[in-house]
């Protein structure tokens, strides 16, 4: 098994401040960084902001200062928020670094090298929004009204093509061979759909403004900013000087992306790599797209869901949480405050915290706050086992509600297992003791597990959960699982002390 594991988000452009999509894309990648990093995996876990091409320019004119002003105004907004979630990433990329530049440089001269680039005019339509050339038929697909959209332009300039359609029957062998390559399955159909239509080669640079990065064959040309945004995945591990993280990590295991983006990622991203000689990912996956109680989300509307207020008030892990469980990763979901509140009282006030409070409330009284002896056979940790691999196949398949349902169905079992014993009635008679014995090292035991389980998605709380066992936070070494090491049973230690401390979440009332 391969011991390394990269995995990158999207770079995000930086006219804008980040809300609750950004945030789904970059917690999801934490959630996989932390859970390999806690199965003694090296990671490396990258994101960034994309910070070149006409968008940011005229994003920048409108605010009255130059695109690195604003690109330096607003990256700060993406760190603050990544600290704020708790977002454990190994590097961010600007894609005005230099670093980045004389990488995109020398991927770009691999190409042109390999004769896949070629001069020509470009002329028709471009959307800047999302810095993509349109076809008519793109175009109304999308359902645009070209005359009335300003960010629907007509261009007519002189371009760098890229021979796309030379790589189309590479490519699509390329995914039949690699089952996995583009997921989900759905999103794989139509990007092998979309290809089987005929690529057609891709202008690469731009010569009608100025902010990006000059091409080294001619500097009337900036570099498109999709070329430019795409190759950040390696230019971030020093591919200028093919380092030490270029070695070790490429090719990357996930790139992780929203569907709007998919196209990218899954044609042009492979497309470009294959032509430079360079391996290609393992995998691009596709995640859905967020809408707002009921409605899209956009400016007009006003309707973004800034996730520094929902960190503010309910916590960073409750937020967390609830982005990766309220629905399949892949597909589309909607943001309800109802069901927001509702999921946090459900899954982590009664749930989780009742049975760590109750549980800790009973080893006081009964047992002095020391977890007792290790009974001789154990009525749960079976089942336990069972779903802790349940959880472990559902994160590696990305399947983040299913992993944690898993999670969840043995704190129920464990709340259940409180109803079905009652340890208060067993307290009355000293006859019980070694059986109320047994349910408290039980209890201990679940609650030490789910502290091990949880922390992928909720590492505070995994951390305030062992705190009050006396246990020290998850490890993460490279070269130890100490998930699996977690997960086997019987390693509370009687004796150690407990404290049951204050609540792990209040209820929300609405
Ligand atoms: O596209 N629901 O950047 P971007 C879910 N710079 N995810 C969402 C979302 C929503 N409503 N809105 C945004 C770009 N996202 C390029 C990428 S990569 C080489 C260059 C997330 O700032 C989702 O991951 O528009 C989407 O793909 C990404 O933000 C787009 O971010």
């Amino acid at each position: 098994m391969k011991d390394t594991f990269y995995i990158t988000t999207p770079i995000y452009y930086v006219n804008d401040y980040p809300h609750i999509g950004h945030a789904y894309t970059t917690v999801a990648a934490d959630v996989l960084a932390r859970y390999h990093r806690q199965r003694g995996k090296k990671v490396h876990f990258l994101t960034g902001t994309d910070e070149h091409g006409q968008k940011i320019e005229k994003a920048a004119q409108k605010k009255g200062e130059s695109p690195i002003e604003l690109a330096d105004r607003v990256v700060g907004r993406f760190e603050g928020l990544w600290e704020a979630l708790n977002i454990s990433h190994n590097d961010f990329i600007r894609t005005s670094q230099d670093r980045h530049k004389q990488g995109a440089l020398d991927f770009f001269q691999r190409c042109l090298d390999q004769g896949d680039i070629y001069e020509g005019e470009y002329e028709g339509w471009y959307s800047v929004n999302d810095e993509e050339f349109l076809t008519e038929t793109h175009i109304a697909e999308l359902g645009k009204d070209i005359e009335n959209d300003p960010n629907i332009v007509r261009l007519k300039e002189s371009t760098y093509f890229f021979r796309l359609s030379k790589y189309q029957d590479q490519l699509l062998q390329h995914i039949e061979s690699h089952p996995h390559f583009i997921a989900p399955e759905s999103r794989k159909n139509e990007v092998i759909s979309f290809i089987k239509q005929g690529l057609k080669d891709l202008s690469i640079s731009r010569t009608s403004f100025s902010w990006g990065i000059p091409l080294p064959n001619n500097s009337k040309h900036v570099l498109y900013v999709w070329f430019d945004a795409l190759s950040n995945y390696i230019t971030a591990l020093d591919f200028h000087n093919q380092g030490k993280l270029y070695q070790e990590f490429w090719p990357a295991n996930v790139h992780l992306v929203g569907k709007d983006i998919l196209r990218f990622h899954a044609i042009f991203w492979p497309i470009f790599l294959m032509s430079a000689g360079l391996p290609l990912p393992e995998q691009i996956f596709a995640h859905g797209w967020w809408t707002v109680e009921g409605q899209k989300m956009s400016k007009s509307k006003g309707n973004f869901v800034d996730p520094f207020a929902f960190v503010d008030q309910y916590g960073r892990d409750a937020f967390r949480y609830f982005l990766l469980r309220e629905f399949s990763f892949g597909q589309d979901g909607n943001f309800a405050q109802e069901n927001f509140v509702a999921r946090l009282n459900a899954d982590l006030a009664n749930e989780l915290g009742n049975l760590v409070s109750r549980s800790l409330s009973m080893l006081e009284k009964y047992r002095d706050g020391k977890i007792p002896p290790q009974p001789s056979s154990s009525e749960l940790s079976e089942w336990i086992a069972e779903q802790a691999q349940k959880y472990q196949q559902c994160i590696e398949e990305k399947k983040f509600d299913q992993a944690f349902a898993n999670i969840w169905k043995i704190f129920a079992r464990a709340n259940q297992y409180i109803e079905q014993k009652q340890p208060w009635s067993l307290a009355k008679d000293p006859a019980s003791s070694t059986a109320l014995d047994q349910v408290l090292y039980e209890l201990m035991e679940v609650i030490r597990m789910g502290s091990a389980l949880i922390y992928p998605i909720m590492p505070d709380l995994s951390t305030a959960i062992r705190d009050k066992l006396s246990l020290t936070p998850i490890e993460c070494t490279v070269g130890k699982d100490f998930l699996t090491q977690e997960l086997n049973w019987g390693l509370s230690v009687s004796g150690s002390p407990t404290k049951k401390g204050s609540s792990l979440f209040m209820r929300i009332e609405s």
